[in-house]
């Protein structure tokens, strides 16, 4: 199902079908819920009737001083922590196909999830939420390596984006990693390289390489973009992080002692 070498030499791959309608299902539902908790967390601050009313309002609150926390999350689109907590979010480490391509991967050791993973809905024109270019190394310094999975909860096309895979970009120590200027305090600068995309369905998942320079594109369409990003390591790799052993199924904190072998 997995093409090892591609996915070495690329730093990334689409794989079709992988995740069970009832698995997606169940995680749809689950953040459709959270989506309104999350509205109401921004109600609380600006007024608003719906959310396309919303949008103008977004960048001038994010830049606001007293924006922080899961406030300035939500307002990119990225779930509040109770919703990334939800035991729901788990359920794609039981789907058989994926541990195939995961164990695949990372050549049977041991598999650990970083928790929570991120959840995300992308309003339609929710400017602030289209991730600039980046490596994910970036923000997990805490990880030497790792394995990102994208998993979209509706069907993403050029509309309603989805991400954007910069071929051959890999991290460079020599680039400029941080833009002040950008609410993500990021963007690599990639001159002349256009992203490639390609549409994705429910059920399919993108790989990528904590390496590979990758953005998320902008919703132009009417439908909201939800969906899960995981980052998934093997033994020997460590964690100082809270992360999900899936072979015992438990959660470990920073302090916990390293599983036995
Ligand atoms: O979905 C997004 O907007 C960004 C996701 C991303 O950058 C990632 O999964 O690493
Ligand atoms: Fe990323």
């Amino acid at each position: 199902m997995i093409d090892t070498t591609f996915y070495r030499n690329n730093g990334f791959q689409f794989l079709r079908d992988v995740i069970s309608a009832e698995t997606i299902k169940s995680m749809r539902e689950m953040l459709e819920i959270e989506k309104n908790v999350a509205l109401d967390l921004i109600r609380q601050r600006i007024k608003f009737q719906d959310e396309s009313d919303l949008i103008g309002k977004i960048k001038p609150l994010l830049c606001s001083p007293n924006t922080g926390g899961d406030l300035a999350s939500v307002l990119r689109g990225q779930y509040h922590l109770s919703a990334r907590l939800n035991p729901v979010l788990q359920g794609i480490c039981s789907e058989p196909k994926l541990l195939t391509i995961l164990n695949d991967l990372f050549e049977n050791r041991a598999l650990r999830l970083h928790m929570p993973p991120m959840a995300r809905f992308i309003l339609p024109e929710n400017y602030q939420a289209a991730r600039p270019p980046h490596h994910d190394l970036l923000f997990n310094t805490h990880l030497e390596d790792f394995v990102i999975a994208w998993v979209p909860l509706v069907a993403t096309d050029a509309s309603c984006g989805g991400m954007g895979i910069y071929e051959g970009v890999f991290k460079d120590p020599g680039i400029k990693l941080y833009d002040p200027q950008s609410i993500w305090n990021e963007a690599l600068p990639i001159q002349g390289i256009r992203p490639t995309q390609e549409p994705m369905n429910p059920g399919d998942i993108l790989l990528m390489s904590s390496r590979i320079v990758h953005c998320s594109m902008p919703n132009h369409s009417k439908r909201i973009r939800y969906s899960v990003d995981y980052r998934f390591f093997a033994e020997p790799v460590r964690s100082s992080k809270h992360y999900l052993d899936l072979t015992s199924g438990e959660v470990l904190a920073p302090s916990s002692p390293p599983p036995p072998k």
